[in-house]
């Protein structure tokens, strides 16, 4: 207890996750050195140059492991090789190696909800039959009805139709049923036996002794299921919730915190937690527990001067008392590009509704994604930008059905379009697709094809544009390296116009932000030197949807 307050008493260098600024990269389309149309790790190592001259603390990979990538990956067959389409382990230990010479962290992404059914425990389980201990690592179930042809229960898979799928007995015939949350080929492991357990903290250990710093935690709610599995009523579910945000799933975290902090330098848990309760969220953040968790409830906030206020304040107000560092992200592989998203009408995000195919203004989402990532940056904490929203990349909307790939696509009859609009790969430069994404001898076209209009957003054609996405990317990211005040640490409310958001940050609240969500343009409310704005002043006047840094010294 006693090194543990000493530890909340100042924040010490190795406590970089309070302050970092993470990169996500999508492995798949990223880049791609061997020509097959899906990027890899070769891809990643022959760009690290990018994410230096951008100028990020961290970069977190989502899953690179062996799989036959149902769930782009997230459908694990093994936690401890890298899938032949990205690369070897050992260029995996190379390029965590590389970047850190460059001074970037690595974050791993951890799936421990389910697995691939192509994971030999579950090829196991379905080899044995039902009683079998194979089969007691997941959650097989007999079905309902006269002969077994009913699922279990009535819940449904977060990608749509059933969340369970019936099995063959060894000898052919119809056999139990098993629970898969997501698609069916990714099968629910099931936490109540120590085995699953004891795998995932070894598999911790695996990378982080490969010197991983930190892991990003798939799923992390969904761990614990409710033994009796009951029916339930999606729009009412009952409380303790069958499935999400049970209690017990914080001693799996304790014991995972455990094993971070035995590290000479402790390694950072990062939960994926979408909660809508702040407080049920806070809880996995506990001092025991997960360093940090996304801020979805920020990432889903309209572009409206009340809403992100209100998120704001109460996302410090649930991190305050476990002492945790709030962190703030506006994209993600899951969900639409905010550049879209803020040229519509509806500005928010939830998972309902992802109103794909609205009606969009570009510019205007791109105007308001240049303050956005100012008024980001500003906030006290840590912040994660995901590949090519540095780019200005909107969401892709017209992938032709045949080549969408997305589980949630699939098993939704197309209802819900799913996410490969924000995976399509990246542009790094040429006027034609594949934009350089691949060799010039690729033998493949990219795995989702990108947009002709993406060649004035590639790196090459923004690098050295002082009016482009990246550069303001690259200055922000400069300036809040050099501003020790920016990152974790005080923040406090200015008074400003209606419909204005100005705060200052640090002890002496020498930094201020304003942004502008109002449609007139203002003077700014505090005297001082404006270091960075994200798009030209009007003389004095800071014009609608537009934030500016200022040192007040
Ligand atoms: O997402 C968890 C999750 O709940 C998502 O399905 C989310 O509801 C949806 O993607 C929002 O659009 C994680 C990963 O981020 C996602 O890519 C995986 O498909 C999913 O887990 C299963 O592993
Ligand atoms: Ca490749």
């Amino acid at each position: 207890m006693q090194a543990l307050q000493a530890t909340r008493a100042r924040t010490l260098p190795t406590e970089w996750w309070r302050s970092a600024v993470i990169y996500q990269i999508y492995p798949r389309s990223f880049a791609d050195s061997n020509g097959d149309g899906i990027g890899d790790l070769g891809g990643v190592r022959a760009h690290l140059d990018h994410l230096e001259a951008l100028g990020v603390d961290a970069v977190w990979f989502n899953p690179w492991y062996a799989s036959p990538q149902a769930d782009a990956g997230y459908d694990v067959a093994d936690y401890r090789a890298i899938d032949p389409v990205f690369g070897t382990l050992a260029e995996a230990e190379e390029l965590i190696r590389e970047a850190h010479e460059r001074g970037i962290r690595i974050i791993v992404d951890v799936v421990p909800n389910h697995c691939s059914d192509a994971h030999p425990w579950f090829v196991e389980a379905l080899r044995t039959g039902p009683g079998s201990a194979a089969r007691d690592l997941f959650c097989f179930r007999p079905g309902r009805g006269a002969n077994g042809e009913l699922p279990p229960n009535d819940w449904q898979s977060i990608f749509g139709g059933p969340a369970w799928t019936r099995t063959s007995n060894p000898d052919g015939s119809p056999g139990e049923w098993y629970l898969h949350l997501f698609a069916a080929e990714q099968p629910d492991l099931n936490w109540e036996n120590p085995k699953v357990r004891e795998e995932f903290e070894d598999v911790l250990r695996f990378w982080f002794d490969r010197g991983a710093d930190g892991v990003r935690i798939d799923s992390a709610a969904l761990l614990m299921k409710d033994p009796a599995l009951t029916d339930f009523d999606p729009a009412d579910p009952p409380f303790p919730h069958p499935y999400t945000d049970r209690d017990e799933v914080h001693a799996v975290y304790r014991s995972w915190r455990a094993i971070a902090d035995s590290y000479p330098e402790p390694r950072a848990l990062i939960g994926e937690v979408w909660l809508p309760d702040a407080e049920r969220f806070a809880a996995y953040l506990r001092p025991d527990e997960l360093h940090t968790a996304f801020n979805f409830a920020f990432l889903g906030c309209a572009w409206e001067p009340d809403a992100l206020r209100r998120v704001i304040d109460e996302t410090m107000a649930v991190h305050a008392p476990v002492d945790a560092p709030p962190t703030w992200v506006l994209s993600n592989h899951d969900v639409p590009r905010h550049v879209t998203r803020y040229g519509r009408a509806d500005t928010s995000f939830n998972l309902e509704y992802r109103q794909l195919g609205a009606p969009t203004d570009q510019s205007l989402g791109l105007r308001r994604a240049r303050a956005a990532i100012l008024l980001t940056l500003a906030l006290p904490g840590s912040a994660y930008l995901y590949q090519g929203e540095e780019l200005g990349l909107d969401e892709v909307e017209d992938i032709p059905e045949v080549l969408r790939q997305d589980p949630m696509f699939h098993r939704t009859q197309g209802e819900n379009l799913g996410r490969d609009g924000c995976r399509v790969p990246m542009p790094w430069s040429g006027q034609v697709p594949p934009f350089d994404f691949s060799p010039a001898d690729a033998s493949r076209e990219p795995w989702l094809p990108q947009p002709r209009a993406w060649r004035d957003r590639t790196v090459e054609a923004q690098t050295g544009d002082p009016d482009s996405m990246l550069e303001l990317y690259r200055r922000a990211l400069a300036c809040r390296r050099g501003e020790p005040t920016l990152g974790d640490g005080p923040f406090a409310w200015l008074p400003a116009p209606e419909s204005v958001l100005a705060f200052s940050r640090g002890p002496q609240g020498r930094f201020v932000c304003v942004v502008n969500l109002s449609d007139r343009a203002i003077e700014l409310p505090v005297a001082g030197a404006v270091l960075l704005s994200s798009g030209p002043l009007d003389g004095a006047l800071l014009p609608p949807d537009t934030a500016a840094w200022v040192s007040t010294r």
